[in-house]
């Protein structure tokens, strides 16, 4: 069996932007994740988790890994996230067997100075919400488009995706616009006009509401969760313990 390649000895791939999502994931499991004390493990949804799946894979090829690596269990995050386990031969387990994972790995949107994420641009953050925070450790993977210096808000533009009871989403929308301040708040469409709104793994609608940039992130999930109609916001609060970016130059920025 082959020794896991080291990241620097990795031949660059072909797109920069592929390149520092690899380099970021790699790096973030060489670094968090502990063959011997892990086994619960929760696999997100996006791009750039792809390449973690992968990374974790790669340790079952190796000698010094396999017994333990086996006996991994990963918890998808939904239907992308499933294919991405059984694609790099792990083993798929689920939240309900599983209510306390040991590590969990995912994407973002943009992360803020104070590692408060806005996640669910895949419109699966009520299941990615669910894995990270029944995580004892949740690792962001991300490229250098990502990091956001300043408030949430200031580089991710298509606003805060939040998961709403079908039935509930006119007035969900109205009171994100007239109570919470929202310039605007618009339910996710599918690819075609026709298709209409695109309905989440849990049959649900997503809406996006533009709050600008977001001062108190904190609050303003607590303000949304209590609107009636509301089931999960795309404010990931207190909950990432670190976040690896990938720059285009190779090199990885860790917050
Ligand atoms: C997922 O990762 C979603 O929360 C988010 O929309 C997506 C973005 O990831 P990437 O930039 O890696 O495609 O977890």
């Amino acid at each position: 069996m082959a020794p896991i390649p080291s990241v620097e000895d990795l031949p660059h791939l072909a797109n920069p932007l592929e390149d520092a999502k690899r380099t970021a994931a790699y790096r973030a499991v060489d670094e968090n994740l502990n063959v011997e004390t892990h086994k619960i493990i929760g696999i997100g949804s996006g791009s750039t988790v792809v390449y973690v799946a992968e990374r974790i894979g790669q340790y079952l090829l190796d000698d010094k890994y396999t017994k333990f690596v086996s006996k991994f269990i990963c918890i998808p995050t939904g239907f992308q996230s499933r294919k991405l386990i059984l694609d790099n031969g792990l083993q798929l387990g689920s939240i309900e067997q599983h209510p306390v994972i040991d590590i969990a790995f995912d994407g973002a949107d943009e992360v803020d100075a104070n590692l408060q994420l806005i996640k669910g641009g895949g419109a699966c953050q009520f299941q990615e919400k669910l894995v990270s925070t029944s995580s004892k450790l949740f690792i962001v993977v991300a490229d250098y488009r990502k990091k956001s210096p300043h408030y949430l808000g200031t580089n991710w533009k298509q606003g805060v995706p939040i998961e709403v009871v079908p039935s509930a989403y006119v007035r969900v929308a109205h009171d994100l616009e007239n109570l919470l301040g929202a310039k605007k708040a618009v339910v996710r469409q599918g690819g075609s006009a026709k298709a209409g709104p695109i309905v989440t793994d849990n049959n649900n609608f997503i809406i996006d509401a533009d709050f600008g940039e977001i001062e108190d992130p904190k609050k303003l999930n607590i303000d949304i969760k209590l609107l009636v109609g509301v089931v999960e916001t795309g404010l990931f609060i207190d909950n990432a313990e670190k976040a690896y970016f990938g720059n285009s130059d190779g090199s990885v920025e860790v917050q």
